[in-house]
């Protein structure tokens, strides 16, 4: 079935556009084991340019979904032979939860307990064959769009907005991984603080403004240096934290080091001319110690660090 009820001002045609546009990096996964039925999602999908995969069984679904983790919905019948749509349902939510994957249950059957199933088993909605073109895209646009504001929700949650970096909430969850593997696997593991020296002078000097871009500055320049070899996060206002499995004191130290004198010697431009600046740091390899113990350490080093006269790394 057709219903035609188009966009009826600019603003609606030109975010139907956006979306459109977006649609394109999408991926969605169609399982149907007849190839008219499934032809008939995947075409009407495709008209609304999102990328689309088909499987004709559970099976291969699941397999499919194993390889492209970037799948982000999946449609599937309910009668299947091997797999059902409720068993699949109920078996990818094993290993992909919702925020990463929503599910559209489809079937032809006339039995009410069908949707509930598939709800209940995981899917987010359901939508009866034969069904209105209209609402099909309506409900595959919704169930985008959840999953769009819940990554939005997610990216605010665990990164710093200044300096885009890890915040420290997002640091500790990964650090505790982290931290939990190399204990398991008897491997070093190296806690550092770092902190901006007298940052407060930059401020009152210079204003808030080239106080920010100074951090910027920084935070870009920590994690080019170390973002590929462990975690680093803005740990608080001026200061940064980083943890490096694997590695032990004296293999971190002329790194860390140089790293400091690098950002020593460097000028950030801003709109009040070239600033320079200075960071210290503190680090601490305690493997057998709790993570927050390891933290604890390494910010007493930073504290040494600062009475030893700033610039400079203590450990
Ligand atoms: P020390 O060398 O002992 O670390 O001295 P400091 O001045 O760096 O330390 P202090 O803790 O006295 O001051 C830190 C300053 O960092 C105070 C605060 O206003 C500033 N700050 C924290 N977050 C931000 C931010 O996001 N932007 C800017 N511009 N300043 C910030
Ligand atoms: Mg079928
Ligand atoms: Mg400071
Ligand atoms: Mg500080």
């Amino acid at each position: 079935y057709v219903l035609k009820e188009g966009p009826d001002s600019l603003n609606e045609i030109l975010a139907a556009l956006e979306r459109l546009r977006r649609n394109r990096e999408v991926k969605i996964l169609v399982v149907d084991d007849s190839a008219s039925a499934r032809t008939l999602v995947s075409d009407l999908l495709r008209t609304h340019l999102y990328q689309v995969l088909e499987a004709e069984d559970g099976e291969q679904a699941l397999t499919m979904l194993r390889q492209h983790a970037d799948i982000r919905l999946m449609v599937t019948d309910f009668s299947m032979p091997g797999l059902s749509g409720v068993e699949l349902v109920r078996e990818v939510r094993s290993f992909r939860p919702r925020q990463r994957l929503a599910i559209v249950g489809l079937s032809a059957e006339n039995s009410p307990l069908i949707s509930a199933r598939f709800i209940k088993s995981g899917a987010n909605d359901f939508l009866r064959k034969p069904f209105l073109v209209e609402e099909f895209h309506c409900r595959i646009r919704q169930n985008m769009e959840i999953l769009e504001y819940l990554d939005t929700i997610k990216r605010m949650a665990e990164n710093d907005y200044l300096t885009g970096l890890p915040n420290r909430y997002h640091f500790i969850r990964r650090a505790r991984t982290t931290h939990a593997e190399a204990v398991k696997r008897g491997y070093p593991l190296q806690a550092v603080i770092l902190d901006l020296d007298h940052f407060k002078r930059i401020n009152d000097q210079y204003g808030h403004n080239v106080g920010d871009q100074v951090l910027k500055n920084f935070a870009l320049r920590l994690s080019d240096r170390f973002g590929r070899n462990g975690l680093v996060c803005r740990y608080g206002g001026e200061e940064f934290a980083l943890l490096l499995p694997g590695v032990s004191t004296a293999q971190v130290r002329p790194g860390l080091e140089a790293f400091l004198q690098e950002v020593a010697g460097a000028s950030v431009p801003t709109e009040k001319g070239e600033v320079a600046y200075t960071a210290s740091a503190g680090l601490a390899d305690t493997p057998g110690e709790s993570l927050e113990d390891m933290l604890k350490d390494a910010d007493t080093m930073l504290y040494q660090a600062k009475q030893s006269g700033r610039n400079q790394l203590a450990c």
